[in-house]
């Protein structure tokens, strides 16, 4: 369905990291309570089968944004913070689309996504460019990777903000700066030991991943990220009440490293980690508080999601380990972040639309993320044949409870690829490592090919790839025919 052009929606995609699909009370978790993504599930649609299409952040946050499966690129891999812009210009994103239709278009929090043309050159102490605006993002005030990666500032509209002139940033990957610490020299200046890498540049008592110097007026505080990063995307808006607006709200929680703010550290009993989940669902519900005062509760979709799966110890001792107790972040599922298994890209996935959704639903739908692209276009009246979104299907049907039958099959992607038709998963065979490094993940690399009937054995315990050799074979072929080029065939229409 779509709507008349007075009545289309604003829309908030909320995109957390890291976070598992049994992290948050409305998926299962008992621990603590998120009230706040709690209420949007109950006002809307918990989705119980939804995808990341890969199980890490950058090449998940891509198909996202243009609809397209990362892996049909290359360096669509984790990006570091000096990573040239991933997205190049005029490909068609979800802003661009939104944009196109009249929208106020914003991006808020961790991108991850590169920046500038070329790697390492970006001018940090200039106009860094190309940057969100130009694939869509009217307004941008972002992290450019992750919290564990330097540089550690915030940009907002392509400039550092608060930065001092005469205190210039420079970045390296690859050589550290005279002068400046490192965690693998000064371990004594760590408040936040690393568990594994995360030695370079100390900043804030925190190794992080990479090299920097200067900036020193412009660097975040960890425990201030959160606020900084809710209280932006609460300004866009208040400040397009008045108009149609798409928000793109990327919260920081709950990477690593996990420094909630003071009001949360503490609070759940399941150090950091545990802290950080709290914190992340008092941004949500500043954001639905935000929207009811300002009367858009009703013509707003929220869309309350995660990049990837869940993570234990991603390279801190920040206790999370320790203090994990029962809880299986994973929900029933095997795997976690980094992981082919079904925890690394089943992830949270709400809508709620009150104004055009029933309240309270769930819908077991095969649904993607890269799906997005097309559903929105079509619920917001975009005819407009966009080729480049090769891999988003329109499945606003699904979106909207009106049905529940989502995708025929669909591919996920980590250190192998799987492909599921909601009842059969087929992983492809790989040499690759057993185990995420230090993390202890299950990568699910195998070089047997693995198959298993997720409907009844959702925890994919028995790989019955020897007992039904036509399901690997059918599944197999689906795979390699969807992995071939595909051609965008009709000219993109303005
Ligand atoms: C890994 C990092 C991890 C995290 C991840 C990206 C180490 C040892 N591990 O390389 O901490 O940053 O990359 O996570 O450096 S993501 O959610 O942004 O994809
Ligand atoms: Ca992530």
């Amino acid at each position: 369905m779509s709507v008349a052009a007075q009545d289309k929606p604003n829309v908030i995609i909320i995109n957390a990291d890291d976070l598992g699909y049994g992290d948050v009370s409305c998926y299962g978790m008992e621990r603590i309570t998120t009230h706040n993504i709690d209420r949007l599930a109950d006002e809307g649609v918990r989705f119980t089968n939804a995808h990341a299409t890969a199980a890490t952040s950058t090449p998940s946050r891509y198909s996202l944004l243009t609809g397209v499966y990362a892996w049909r690129q290359k360096n669509t891999g984790v990006a570091n913070g000096d990573a040239a812009m991933i997205i190049s210009p005029e490909t068609p994103t979800l802003a661009t689309l939104f944009k196109r239709n009249g929208y106020a278009t914003a991006a808020v929090g961790k991108w991850h996504l590169g920046l500038g043309d070329i790697k390492g050159e970006q001018d940090w102490n200039g106009n860094i460019s190309p940057n969100p605006s130009d694939i869509g993002f009217e307004y941008s005030y972002i992290m450019a990777a992750t919290a564990d990666r330097v540089p550690c500032v915030y940009i907002e509209q392509g400039e550092v903000v608060n930065l001092d002139p005469a205190d210039p940033i420079s970045v390296s990957y690859t050589t550290p700066f005279d002068g400046e610490p490192t965690g693998r020299d000064n371990p004594e200046l760590l408040r936040m030991k690393s568990s594994h890498g995360h030695d370079n540049s100390i900043i804030n008592g925190i190794g992080r991943i990479g090299y920097m110097t200067g900036g020193k007026s412009a660097l975040w505080r960890d425990e201030t990220i959160a606020d900084s990063i809710t209280q932006h995307a609460v300004a866009i808006i208040r400040e397009n009440a008045g108009t149609q607006f798409f928000l793109y709200f990327a919260t920081n929680g709950i990477h690593v490293p996990r420094v909630p703010g003071e009001r949360f550290a503490g609070k759940s009993g399941m150090g950091p980690r545990g802290d950080a989940i709290l914190e992340l669902d008092w941004s949500v519900g500043e954001i639905l508080l935000t929207l009811d005062e300002l009367g858009l509760s009703e013509n707003t979709i929220v869309i309350f999601t995660s990049d990837n799966g869940p993570v234990i110890d991603d390279g801190y001792a920040d206790d999370a380990v320790e203090l994990l107790g029962d809880h299986n972040p994973s929900g029933n599922m095997r795997g976690g972040k980094y992981s082919i298994f079904e925890a690394g890209t089943r992830i949270p996935f709400i809508v709620r639309w009150t104004d055009n959704i029933p309240a309270h639903k769930t819908n077991d739908a095969l649904l993607s993320q890269v799906d997005l692209f097309a559903s929105l276009a079509n619920i917001i009246g975009d005819k407009r044949q966009y080729d480049e979104a090769m891999d988003s299907e329109n499945h606003s049907d699904v979106l909207l409870e009106q049905t529940n039958a989502g995708r025929n099959f669909c591919i996920e992607d980590a250190y192998s690829r799987s492909i599921t038709d909601g009842k059969w998963k087929y992983i492809a065979s790989s040499n690759g490592s057993k185990v995420a490094w230090e993390t202890g993940i299950e990568t699910g690399c195998l070089p047997e090919e693995q198959l298993y009937n997720i409907n009844k054995d959702p925890g994919e315990k028995k790989n019955v790839a020897e007992k039904y050799p036509e399901k690997v074979v059918f599944l197999r072929n689906m795979l390699e025919s969807e992995q071939l080029p595909k051609v965008a065939k009709v000219p993109h229409a303005n």
